[in-house]
Order: C-alpha cells, then structure tokens, then sequence
C-alpha cells in the first residue's frame, strides 16, 4: 500500500517537473524570438569616420590599394600629398581639390551615396587622365 502511493507521488512530481520545464523552454524561445525582431537592428548605427592617407607620384597613387572601401554613413577623410600641383576631382560626390606640390590637402565628405566614384586628375582644362583612385561605399 505505502509503495503503491510512494509510486504515485513520485509520478505525479516527474510529470510536474516536465510541465516546468516545457514552460521554461517556451518562455526560453520567445525571448530568442524577440531579440531577433528587436527594432536596434534595422536602426541605421552612427558612421565610423575613415581616414586614409593617400600619396601621388607622377600622377599615380603610390598606396597599394588604389581602391578605397567605406560603409554607407562613414565620414570620410582623404588626405593627399603630391609631387606635383594638380586639381583632384572626386566624381559622383563632386568634391574637388587643388593641390600645390608638397603640400597636403584633406577632402572631407559624409559617404551618403552607395557606388563606386573615381577620383580623376585635372592637370590642364578639362583633360581627364584616368582615375588615380576609386572610393567605393557599400550599403549598411
Ligand atoms: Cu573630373
């Protein structure tokens, strides 16, 4: 008699401690559930500023990447040197800058616009040489 009811109470307590649990794990889940759809992920963040530091020689870029990758929303500061005057023209964004040989010349610009732009040298008019370099900005 005594055994039989020892039995059934520990079922009882087993069959309780699995519902805790069950409810646990759901509870468990939904808070998983939530983090995912949390709105702090489709908020766009802040920029990073990005800076790089870029030396022309003979109308060349003498970096070894002549493309340059930032995100949507960086601030983006170019900082040139040169050997020689020349007029630096950044397409796209429109961002110009007239160096004189020696001297260091910053462009500083919000990358608000995803593509790729070439940096083109205007050394005479309107000639443009090839692109020294190109900035590309990725989306968020
Ligand atoms: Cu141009």
């Amino acid at each position: 008699m005594s055994n039989n009811r020892q039995s059934g109470h520990c079922r009882a307590k087993t069959v309780m401690s699995r519902r805790d649990s069950c409810r646990a794990a759901g509870a468990f889940a939904i808070a998983a559930v939530v983090a995912l759809f949390r709105p702090q992920a489709v908020i766009a963040q802040p920029g990073q500023r990005r800076t790089f530091a870029l030396n022309v020689k003979s109308g060349r870029v003498t970096a070894s990447n002549r493309t340059i990758k930032v995100r949507e929303g960086d601030r983006v500061e170019l900082r040139w040197i040169a050997d020689e005057a020349l007029a630096l023209h950044l397409h796209g964004y429109d961002v110009r800058l007239n160096l004189k040989a020696g001297e260091n010349g910053t462009m500083t610009f919000e990358a608000h616009a995803t593509g790729r732009y070439p940096v083109a040298v205007h050394r005479s008019g309107s000639h443009h040489d090839s692109p020294v370099l190109y900035l590309e900005v990725h989306p968020q």
